[in-house]
């Protein structure tokens, strides 16, 4: 049994809201700290007033982009709200605290079409085993049936759902119906929603008894599945105690046996008192978290490193195992020692410095440098690390800041960015000379290059990132190069003949010799190849060239002029005029494609394929995931450009993919021509 039954757990309960982009999670938090007295007006992140999503980015985007952290108390218990963005783009963000928090809440639209989109959510949760409820929102605009929407939710989630609650529907004005409250099954009490107050108690509708009965009995025979004296009772037809049916409900969440679902709406208020008392007697608390970590001593799960306040470099972070303090003495992994600074509380973007953090509290740690994301710090044994599925990032861009005089700003001013964003990297380009970002995707990326303007004032030009075309050559060409020079005492001669020829795909670059009689000497040929390989870095289209070998059959030399650099020269010579004359062609870099994507959306995702020039490799069912198709192809680099955001528009937000560089090959006809002119203009 969890000892938190009467809400009573001795420390703070982290709950993370998680779902869809804009399913209405950062308004729940907010409904949360209203409805427990935190705050004294509800906000809203449609104008800009919630607690949550405070960054100007957020505000202007309408939907969260960074993890909102808030805490508040009710009735006496403490909870932390770990509210995670939706958005693909921004979700790593939240991916590493939700893996320490006690309990999720999956907010999900009542639309039964919709229902598709919790499906990483509850992936997520199950295969961290993480305890979780789902809340459906927005009943206030609810269109179909909430029986609906569960069994479209059922086949995505381990654990059996559990319905708490029944709508209680009227006609409204247009003739439809709406929901204006609902009947708790557990409780046996029926409620009318008040908007932005407690639900008001009315009397069982008596048109709902026999439903009333039916739902109840359902979620009775569920909970009997996890306990046999309440089976036996409901066999004999004897009416359970309440008390035994919240303690299996609070056992069937703390042991993830059933997923309760609660519905309400957040903007409206409704519902959320339901929801906070169900989180207040069957959360499981930070005791079970510890457990479930392998947290032995007191210990911070540091799951977020911020830059972006007021304070400073913070690392956010949340204590298990007992009580920490400004001061205390902790280790990493590696043995450092790790003095902590003062430690805040985070309320949206405000902070509040506290001495001690009780077990399970989030707090914000200045001055520990040392400390990275994703890193334990204990007094003792640490933890294991917590492993973290890392999203794909399929979005770069080659950056250069718009002043020369930026370029250190910039350097420092991305590392700050990539130290708080776990899913962006830094790169550099040897062959190319970029300085790139890699990122999620496209959107994530636009809020990187505002971040860096809004916050440490660098602006930046971005491009696409060159594609690492390369060329060959279609036929074999023997081809005589002379370099020679008479200028005043010593001149300049080396005279080579050259043999090239193609080479299959792959192959690279491959020298011989077959020089006899001394016609070249030896110590001179090193240099032939050298000037080859010059010639090679940049070919008659103007990319490196690739898969061709090079004999070396004849030449002569000059006993007084000749060196290794005439020589070199005269390779160079060669083989620039062999490549012209041997129907150089294009080669440009194809990608081995992974797309997961809703059933629905297969046959869409395939044709998308196809109009870039992809070759299908397979299709079939994604393991694991009911309802989701897994489709393999090939396609050529050129043709990711705006694939993830196609992708994304045509399934709802959720097919995603992962690509990784598979091969070379031919590029002809006017799209080589193309690239050509391009990288003439490029070069001129
Ligand atoms: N009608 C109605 N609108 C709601 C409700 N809850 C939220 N909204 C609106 O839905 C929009 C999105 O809400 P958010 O709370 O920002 O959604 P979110 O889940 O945090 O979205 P991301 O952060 O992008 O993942 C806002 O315009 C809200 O005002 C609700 O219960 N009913
Ligand atoms: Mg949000």
């Amino acid at each position: 049994m969890p000892n938190n039954l009467n809400g009573l757990s001795n420390g703070t309960r982290a709950i993370a809201l998680v779902g869809p982009a804009g399913a209405g999670k950062t308004s729940l938090a907010e409904a949360m700290l209203f409805a427990s007295g935190t705050i004294d007006r509800q906000g809203s992140t449609s104008n800009g007033s919630s607690v949550g999503d405070s960054s100007p980015e957020a505000r202007q985007r309408g939907g969260s982009t960074e993890l909102n952290l808030m805490h508040f108390d009710y009735l006496g218990d403490r909870f932390a709200i770990i509210d995670a963005p939706g958005s693909v783009g921004f979700a790593a963000d939240g991916a590493s605290a939700i893996t320490a928090a006690d309990m999720a809440i999956v907010v999900v639209d009542p639309d039964p079409a919709r229902a598709a989109l919790a499906a990483p959510s509850l992936r997520m949760l199950d295969e961290l085993g993480i305890p979780h409820m789902i809340f459906v929102n927005r009943v206030d605009q609810a269109r179909g049936r909430i029986r609906d929407l569960l069994s479209a939710l059922q086949p995505m989630s381990v654990s059996p759902l559990i319905a708490r609650q029944l709508p209680i529907r009227e006609k409204d004005a247009a003739g439809g119906e709406k929901v204006t409250g609902f009947i708790d099954l557990a409780l046996e009490r029926a409620f009318h929603y008040r908007p932005g107050d407690a639900s008001e108690r009315i009397d069982l509708p008596a048109d709902l008894a026999d439903r009333e009965a039916e739902a109840r009995t359902q979620m009775l025979e569920r909970l009997a599945d996890h306990d046999d004296t309440l089976l036996e009772q409901l066999l004999m037809d004897q009416v359970p105690e309440q008390s035994t049916i919240f303690a299996d409900l609070a056992r069937e969440t703390g042991e993830n046996l059933g997923v309760s679902v609660l519905f309400g709406s957040a903007s409206s208020s409704w519902g959320v008192r339901r929801l906070l008392k169900a989180l207040r007697h069957e959360a499981p608390g930070p005791e079970t978290t510890a457990k479930r970590l392998s947290v032995t001593n007191p210990a911070l799960y540091a799951f977020k490193i911020n830059h972006g306040g007021a304070v400073g470099r913070l690392a956010q972070a949340r204590v298990l195992g007992g009580t920490i303090a400004e001061g205390s003495e902790l280790k990493t992994a590696d043995g450092s020692a790790v003095r902590l600074g003062a430690l805040f509380t985070v309320q949206g973007d405000k902070t509040a410095k506290i001495a001690n953090a009780n077990p399970g509290e989030i707090v914000a740690v200045a001055k520990a440098d040392e400390v990275r994301a994703g890193q334990w710090l204990s007094g003792g044994a640490i933890p294991p690390d917590v492993e973290l599925a890392q999203p794909a990032r399929n979005a770069t861009v080659a950056i250069a800041p718009a002043d020369r005089k930026d370029d250190v700003r910039l350097a420092s001013a991305l590392a700050r960015l990539a130290e708080e964003d776990s899913a962006l990297t830094i790169e550099h380009d040897d062959a190319s000379h970029e300085l790139r970002l890699r990122g999620v995707n496209d959107e994530h990326l636009s809020l990187v290059v505002a971040r860096l303007k809004r916050r440490y004032g660098v602006e930046v030009t971005s491009r696409p990132c060159s594609i690492g075309y390369r060329e060959s050559i279609r036929r074999p060409v023997r081809q005589h190069g002379r370099h020679k020079k008479q200028s005043g005492g010593h001149g300049q001669f080396g005279d080579v003949i050259i043999e090239i020829r193609p080479l299959a795909r792959g192959e690279g670059f491959k020298f011989e010799e077959k020089i006899h009689g001394g016609s070249i000497p030896r110590q001179y040929i090193p240099a032939v190849e050298a000037g080859v390989k010059d010639a090679m870095v940049k070919g008659p289209l103007g990319f490196p060239v690739d898969d061709v070998a090079v004999t070396l059959v004849d030449g002569s030399y000059h006993s007084v002029d000749s060196s290794e650099l005439a020589f070199r020269t005269a390779g160079r010579i060669a083989m620039q005029e062999a490549l012209a004359a041997a129907s150089p062609h294009l080669l440009e870099p194809v990608q081995r494609l992974v797309v997961v994507s809703p059933s629905s959306s297969t046959s869409k995702v395939s044709s998308t394929v196809a109009s870039r020039r992809g070759q299908m490799l397979g299709m079939g069912p994604r393991d694991g995931w009911p309802g989701w198709d897994r489709v393999e192809a090939l396609l050529p680099e050129s043709e990711l450009a705006g694939l993830e955001a196609e992708l994304r528009s045509l399934s709802q937000g959720l097919a995603t993919y992962e690509a990784e560089y598979d091969h070379l090959a031919e590029l002809n006809g006017t799209l080589a021509d193309k690239v050509v002119q391009g990288r003439v203009a490029e070069l001129a």
